[in-house]
């Protein structure tokens, strides 16, 4: 069985492929570098260009070392099952940033001597927290959406196909988005990049936010039409936004966004993916698959109808 592995970084590399060749000792297990010509098995891909999948063919699956795929879809070829991350130690990291985000942005009672006094304070922040409309119920988004109804959020929630997911609201469909969007003074994005949610923070979805509204994007930079964005801060329809993940990665020292006081911008950090969790989670999944699984019943499977 030959594995080819392709990240940009060196250590990286070398982890994954330590892994794969403790896990299965009689594998080759190579590094792919441009230029490089290597039939194999299965290759583990991020930020891989286009010419990996030209040349070198794999021929059982194409493992991605993250959870979105967007950026490996245009290059793959359409016969080879591409196989994502499945949680791999993300959904717990994802739930800490937006909960933490989502306490910052409603002011959580802090400490210090007019709190220490004031217990109508901490009635007021209880009584009042705002409702939160999570876009995106997959393996990261459902697990943010129980956590903030476990801690007695409103939470609405949409997606492509009806969730049930005790304590929040789910909605489908364009009519279920304006609805949740009206719902949320909090929009939290975790929806797939696609050619069906690209620019989908447009102004039309500004507008249909609740006045004074605020988003957190932990998706993708892709969903977010930048322009429309500074417009809806500017004027007041949004009172701001975090921003984990941008168009263009880092972002540029000139950028508008980071003029822009109520925009905060974090460098794509909310879930890292975790290299043990991660090269566990493939050497499993080669494992049913030698032992005869078919990639498309495994989690994570990518069903390129959908994007995602
Ligand atoms: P999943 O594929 O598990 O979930 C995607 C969710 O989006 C599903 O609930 C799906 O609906 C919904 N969805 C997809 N298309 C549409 C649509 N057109 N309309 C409505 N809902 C839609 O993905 P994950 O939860 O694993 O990850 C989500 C995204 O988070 C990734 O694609 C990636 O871009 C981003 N990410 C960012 C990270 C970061 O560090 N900032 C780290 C990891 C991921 P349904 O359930 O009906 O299929
Ligand atoms: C991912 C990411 O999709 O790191 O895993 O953004």
């Amino acid at each position: 069985m030959r594995i080819v592995v392709h990240t940009l970084d060196d250590n990286q590399a070398a982890f994954y492929r330590a892994g794969l060749e403790r896990a299965f000792p009689s594998a080759d297990v190579i590094r792919w570098l441009p230029g490089v010509i290597a039939p194999a098995d299965y290759a583990l891909v991020w930020r891989t260009p286009p010419e990996f999948f030209l040349k070198p063919r794999v021929f059982k699956a194409v493992f991605a070392l993250g959870a979105g795929v967007d950026g490996l879809l245009p290059f793959m070829p359409t016969d080879v099952p591409l196989i994502r991350l499945d949680d791999a130690g993300m959904a717990p990291q994802m739930t800490r940033y937006v909960v933490s985000e989502i306490l910052r942005v409603i002011g959580e009672p802090k400490t210090g001597a007019g709190w220490a006094r004031d217990r109508d304070a901490y009635e007021r922040f209880n009584d009042n927290l705002p409702a939160v409309t999570v876009l995106g119920l997959g393996v990261l988004g459902a697990r943010v959406a129980r956590t903030l109804c476990d801690m007695g959020f409103t939470v609405h929630g949409w997606s492509r196909t009806p969730k049930v997911i005790p304590g929040m609201i789910s909605h489908v469909g364009d009519t279920g988005l304006a609805a949740a969007l009206k719902a949320g003074r909090i929009v939290v994005n975790l929806l797939p990049l696609t050619s069906a949610t690209e620019n989908l923070m447009n102004e039309r979805f500004f507008a249909s936010m609740a006045p004074g509204g605020y988003l957190i994007n932990v998706a993708r930079g892709g969903h977010v039409v930048e322009a429309d964005l500074i417009d809806a801060v500017r004027s007041g329809q949004l009172a701001g936004a975090t921003l984990d993940v941008l168009r263009t990665e880092p972002i540029a020292s000139d950028h508008p966004f980071l003029a822009e006081p109520r925009i905060r911008i974090t460098p794509h950090v909310s879930a890292r993916t975790l290299l043990g969790a991660a090269v566990e989670q493939i050497v499993s999944k080669i494992r049913m698959i030698e032992s005869g699984a078919s990639p498309r019943d495994l989690p994570g499977f990518v069903r390129r109808e959908v994007g995602y």
